[in-house]
This record gives C-alpha cells, structure tokens and sequence, in this order.
C-alpha cells in the first residue's frame, strides 16, 4: 500500500529522472538511473504483497549501487561508463563464473539493465493496448520476449503468477498518476523511447567489453 503522497509513484516523475540520467555526452549517471528504479518500486510497492519478491530485488539491487557511490570510489561509480572502466581496470569484476565479487557494480547493473528492456517492451504494449486488452498478457509476453530466458525456472513461474495479480488497464493507468487515459498514453510515448535510448547506450558498451553474460 502507498504509505504517504510523498511515497506515491508519478510516472512523470520516473520519467524526469531517466530523462536526467543522460549526460550531453550521453553518460548515463547512476544516481539518476538507480532514482528511476526506485521509482519504479514504489509503484510495484502499491501493486500489493504480490510483487513484494520483485521489488525486494529490485531495491537489493539499486542498495548495491547506491552503497557503491556512497563509498570512498564513490567518484568512479558516477557513470555507467566510469564504473565499467574502474571495475574492469582493478580486476573487480568476476568475469566467467562467480568468485570473490558476487555483487559487483557491473553485473548487478546488468541485471537491471535486462529488466529495463522488459519494462520498455512492456510500456509500449500499454501505450498501444486497447481498453480491453490485459495487462497480464501485455507484461507476461514483454517478460517471456526479455527478462524471462536470464531466469530460473523457479522466478519464471514466481513471476508468471504473480502477474495474474495485476489490475485491469483503467486502474493500472490511474495508479501510473499522470491523469486521463490519453495524458497517460501521451506520456508513455515519452517514456518508451527514451527508456530506449539509455537501455542501447549501456547495452552497446557492455557488449563492447563482452560484459552482456556477467555471472
Ligand atoms: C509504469 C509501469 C511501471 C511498472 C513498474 C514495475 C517496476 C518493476 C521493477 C522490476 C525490477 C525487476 C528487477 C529484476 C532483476 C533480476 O532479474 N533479478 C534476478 C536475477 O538476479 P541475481 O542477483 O539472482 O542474478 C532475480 O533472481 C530476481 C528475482 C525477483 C523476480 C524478478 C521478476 C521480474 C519480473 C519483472 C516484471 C515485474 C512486473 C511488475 C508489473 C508492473
């Protein structure tokens, strides 16, 4: 349940934060990035107990970043692109099976990274669905077309049921807190594209560093 207006989810906001997670060089800062995320959350928080196994990783994972830029190479982790140098140059990263760095900056942004494309597709379904269509279906095929081959069998299934607990698509829109139907269908054409752009940008230098299969 949202426990108080200033732990309600705005799209808009999530959007505003994504929007300035890149810089005119298009870096992408992990402050703005992990703040779109927690963003994120908060919706999933007010979908019910049901979703509470996502968010609980979700939040585990933006912990792991935040912690990274709380700390004393606080400075390296300022960009996506500054952390993957940092981590790969001092060797922090395990590269082919899991070893010392189980929660390294690089793979635990990987992860995120892979759910990114899920809500992409996802949000593209929505803005394009009909009144009728369900939510269920427009989220599972996002997760089976993205999100699902990275999972075990166990959180596929996990996940497959708990999307039958999404509501309908008027209240889904309503939660999202951006207005009508069409002020939500206008801004999700806003979020789609741009959640794109930063998706390719991380998804282009991962692959340059062979990054894309992290254990
Ligand atoms: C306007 C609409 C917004 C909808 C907001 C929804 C926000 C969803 C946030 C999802 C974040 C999921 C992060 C998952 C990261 C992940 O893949 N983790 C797995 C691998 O991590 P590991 O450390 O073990 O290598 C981990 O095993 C995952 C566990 C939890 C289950 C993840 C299921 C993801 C399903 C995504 C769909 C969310 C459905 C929300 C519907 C609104």
């Amino acid at each position: 349940m949202v426990d108080s207006e200033n732990q309600k989810f705005c799209l808009q906001e999530v959007l505003e934060s994504f929007k300035s997670c890149l810089s005119p060089e298009k870096e992408i800062y992990i402050e703005h990035y992990v703040s779109g995320w927690r963003g994120l959350v908060k919706l999933l928080n007010s979908l019910g107990s049901l979703f509470g196994f996502i968010s609980k990783d979700a939040v585990s994972k933006t912990q792991i970043l935040m912690n990274f830029l709380k700390s004393e190479n606080g400075p390296h982790y300022a960009t996506v692109q500054s952390m993957v140098k940092f981590e790969l140059d001092n060797k922090l990263v395990d590269v082919d099976k899991k070893g010392i760095y189980p929660e390294s900056g690089c793979r635990t942004l990987l992860r995120l990274h892979r759910a990114l494309r899920w809500l992409q597709l996802f949000l593209e379904r929505l803005r394009t669905s009909k009144e009728d269509d369900k939510t269920s279906v427009m989220c599972r095929d996002a997760y089976n077309e993205s999100l699902a081959q990275h999972h075990t069998w166990l959180i596929r299934k996990s996940a497959g049921m708990a999307f039958y607990g999404l509501p309908v698509r008027p209240a889904f829109f309503e939660v999202m807190n951006v207005g009508t139907p069409e002020q939500v269908v206008d801004v999700l054409g806003k979020a789609v594209p741009l959640l794109y752009e930063v998706y390719q940008i991380t998804e282009e230098l991962y692959q340059k560093h062979n990054l894309l299969d992290l254990p």
